[in-house]
């Protein structure tokens, strides 16, 4: 089925938060953020700013009715600033005027005081002055000490990974309005309804069953929507609760870069001991996440990444830490990965690391240490259904590596100032939110007297094309024309208590419930069936569109009749189901448990070409075997993989962030932050759809797409690290992401580093 949004996309006449027509009497919200990323308010003057035109109300902390405060994980995060100031752009005022125009010229009038303290950007830095989101806590497996006894080969290092700023289309924003009876509405651009309105009422001081959040579709979300766009959606809410008009906060692009969350940065060390046969015995390492002035979902993103610190590898001993580290930069937040991509880059770096010591490819460590059947995670999980060592045999074959790297090494061979190299990355994801209470959804079902089907759930569209799939999912199971079903927005009064669209798992819980649901309705068709045609309890009873079939021989009882027959039979046209993933759980005390559904595994093959020139350079190709067990939607989870793939490239190679000593983001627009455009995907995407089993945990023996091709993206620094090598064998690039063209060509030539240095950038 096509992506059933496409021909609305194409015409543009999808409804995004901005598209949503404009009620009388709206006011528009413009937020104040602070000039300073640490200190202590001294005062706070919008006297001149309320005197401005157009301007209806200036609101701060002191107006909130309930709690100032919106701390999800850890309530340590204030709505509006109060007393002091964390981080560069925390909000500190909303001004409400009757134009955007006249709010944002008004907000420059507010006059804040602060007395400055000292400011941290580096989570070590912070680690060392104990300014920590909570206790560090670590995964354990076998004896490392008595693993690194026994190896041959032990080596240290360091690596590090950027941010990386989400770059929806869409940015954050909500439209509230007041209902009658002090209650709210609010249209909100969340991956996280639930969130928004258990805030929301939480701020307000009144019951959640007073809020009612509607998202109709996101233009983006990659989990920068998942937490961050409860704050936006609080303050509309609140400007509506207090004025009784409509409020609209659509934040400008660069507003939007300055105050939210990204993708957080981590440094880390890693220890890593190998046997004479190159098996990886035994392995250390130390996470520093920088966290940001607030914990967000910081903690959860520290698990996963202690959850995915050993990739799709099996090692028999290890120690993994991770401290989740307060600094003065914006709250970090979920991104595609939540924290996996960072673990496993670590890994990652200590195997090239070691495999460039050794003198042999990265790729002959990779291999021999792949995880197989039954082996066990740090966590205490065993795999099941492991595909990991079939997706590299798979990757190696199909695509003839030997060839590809024949021309790799002949092409090196004859040129001096275009340099290839190659990368192989495979990777395992963990499917299931790691608070394992997370993993439930809910659907509502109704049927027509007409015969059309109204689906609601948990889910948030946001480009994944969720819709399309449960679409399928509802289709499916009725037996009846797709068209004849419409999924709804996702709203709170419909589908209350619902986890975010997150974890790449939100086809998979919610499509359970649909399924469910429908199945529900349909045994209660069939009995109504039978009754009707009188049949024995045994019959075999099939419901088409055009007819039922019972025992293989037709009936003349189109779907249209058959719903209506029931209808006036007195049946419910309506099911309500829930979904709980089963067998899944996790002892933090132990740090042991079952927390994943299935694991996602893949292989994916790099090539790219350095100008040894100008460090730029092209990916030739990436050829990726990818296990989807049997796909509900082949063109969507292509374009997952795609869009996956490509997002990691960009981490890993453009997307840099710069934030000065000050705590100011200096990259806050798309002049001065590279993502990857047409010209810097790869030339080639080639990707093979795995006969795999799937998961009977997953919608239909599919298995979830979402984020683990982001981490494919993670090959990219190692290809270009290797073309780097094959034009200066004795390089030793750091591994420090993103591997920008700046940091390729200093590679290069580390006698221009100093004169870089000079050079660096000038605050704008
Ligand atoms: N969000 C979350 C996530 O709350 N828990 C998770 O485990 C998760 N994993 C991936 C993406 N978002
Ligand atoms: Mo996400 S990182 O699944 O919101």
């Amino acid at each position: 089925m096509r992506n059933i949004d496409a021909f609305n996309h194409v015409r543009g006449e999808s409804v995004y938060l901005d598209d949503i027509a404009e009620r009388q009497g709206t006011l528009h919200a413009w937020v104040f953020g602070s000039q300073v990323a640490h200190g202590k308010i001294l005062s706070l003057d919008t006297s001149a700013a309320e005197n401005m035109p157009g301007v209806y109300r200036i609101l701060t902390a002191a107006d909130i009715p309930g709690e100032n405060q919106i701390g999800g994980i850890i309530a340590d995060e204030p709505l509006l600033a109060e007393g002091e100031v964390h981080f560069w752009g925390q909000p500190v005022a909303i001004v409400l005027a009757e134009t955007e125009a006249q709010a944002q010229e008004a907000a420059h009038k507010i006059v804040l005081e602060v007395e400055k303290l000292p400011v941290i950007i580096d989570p070590r830095e912070a680690q060392k002055v104990g300014s920590l989101i909570m206790q560090p806590r670590t995964f354990h497996l076998g004896d490392p000490e008595t693993g690194f006894a026994e190896c041959e080969y032990i080596f240290e290092g360091v690596a590090e990974n950027g941010g990386q700023e989400h770059l929806y289309i869409e940015t954050q924003g909500a439209y509230a309005w007041p209902k009658e009876t002090g209650s709210i509405y609010v249209a909100s651009s969340t991956q996280g309804p639930t969130a928004v309105q258990r805030h929301t009422a939480h701020v307000l001081g009144i019951g959640m069953s007073r809020i009612e959040v509607d998202v109709t579709r996101l233009g983006g979300g990659f989990g920068g929507k998942e937490d961050q766009a409860t704050p936006w959606a609080v303050m509309a809410c609140l400007g509506a609760f207090l004025t009784k008009r409509p409020v609209k906060l659509v934040l400008h692009r660069m507003e939007d870069m300055r105050m939210t969350g990204k993708r957080h940065p981590y440094s880390s060390d890693f220890k890593i001991g190998l046997d004479k046969d190159f098996k990886i015995k035994a392995y250390e390492v130390t996470f520093y996440q920088n966290a940001g002035a607030a914990a967000d979902l910081s903690p959860a993103v520290m698990e996963r990444t202690l959850f995915h610190a050993t990739n799709s590898y099996f090692i028999p001993n290890v120690r993994a830490t991770a401290y989740s580290c307060k600094t003065n930069l914006p709250p970090n937040t979920a991104f595609r990965g939540f924290g996996g991509p960072q673990g496993m880059f670590v890994i990652e770096s200590a195997i090239a690391f070691a495999a460039e010591k050794l003198g042999v490819a990265a790729s002959v460590i990779q291999k021999a240490n792949l995880l197989k059947e039954g082996d066990e995670f740090p966590y205490g999980q065993h795999t099941e259904g492991c595909e990991a060592e079939n997706c590299w045999q798979t990757a190696e074959s199909r695509y003839n590596l030997e060839q590809l790297r024949e021309e790799v090494n002949a092409f090196n061979r004859e040129n001096t100032l275009l340099k290839k190299g190659m990368a192989l990355m495979p990777i395992c994801f963990g499917i299931s939110f790691t608070k394992t209470a997370m993993n439930q959804a809910r659907a509502l079902v109704h049927i027509y007297t007409d015969g059309s089907v109204g689906v609601s759930t948990g889910a948030v569209e946001m480009g994944q094309a969720v819709n399309t799939k449960m679409l399928q999912v509802a289709a499916q199971v009725l037996g009846i024309n797709p068209n004849r079903i419409r999924i709804e927005t996702t709203n709170t009064t419909r589908v209350a208590n619902t986890s975010p669209s997150a974890a790449s798992a939100t086809a998979d819980l919610n499509g359970k419930a649909v399924q469910m649901a429908c199945e529900n309705l349909l045994e209660r068709l069939k009995a109504h069936i039978a009754i009707q045609l009188n049949l024995e309890g045994n019959a075999a009873i099939e419901i088409q569109e055009e007819q039922v079939l019972v025992n293989g021989k037709t009936v003349d009882l189109p779907w249209e009749k058959l719903v209506f027959s029931a209808y006036w039979s007195r049946l419910s046209l309506s099911e309500n189901a829930h979904y709980a993933t089963p067998d899944i759980h996790f002892n933090p005390e132990k740090e042991k448990g079952y927390p994943f559904a299935y694991h996602v595994y893949g292989t994916a093959i790099f090539t790219v070409t350095v100008d040894c020139l100008r460090g730029t350079y092209d990916f030739d190709s990436v050829k990726i075997a990818h296990d989807f067990g049997s796909s509900m939607n082949t063109n969507v989870d292509l374009g997952q993989i795609e869009g996956g793939l490509v997002q990691g490239i960009g981490w890993m190679t453009l997307e840099e962030l710069i934030f000065n000593q000050e705590g100011r983001l200096l990259s806050n627009a798309l002049s001065t932050y590279k993502v990857p455009d047409i010209y810097s995907v790869p030339k080639e995407v080639e990707v093979h759809f795995m006969d795999t089993p799937g998961s009977p945990r997953a919608i239909f023996g599919s298995k979830a797409v979402g984020e683990p091709p982001l981490m494919y993206g993670i090959g990219a620094f190692f290809a270009l690290r290797n073309a780097i090598k094959a034009f200066r064998p004795e390089a030793e690039p750091a591994f420090v992401a993103p591997m920008t063209p700046e940091k390729v060509l200093l590679n290069l030539y580390p006698e221009f580093e100093a004169a870089a240095q000079t050079a660096s950038v000038k605050e704008n």
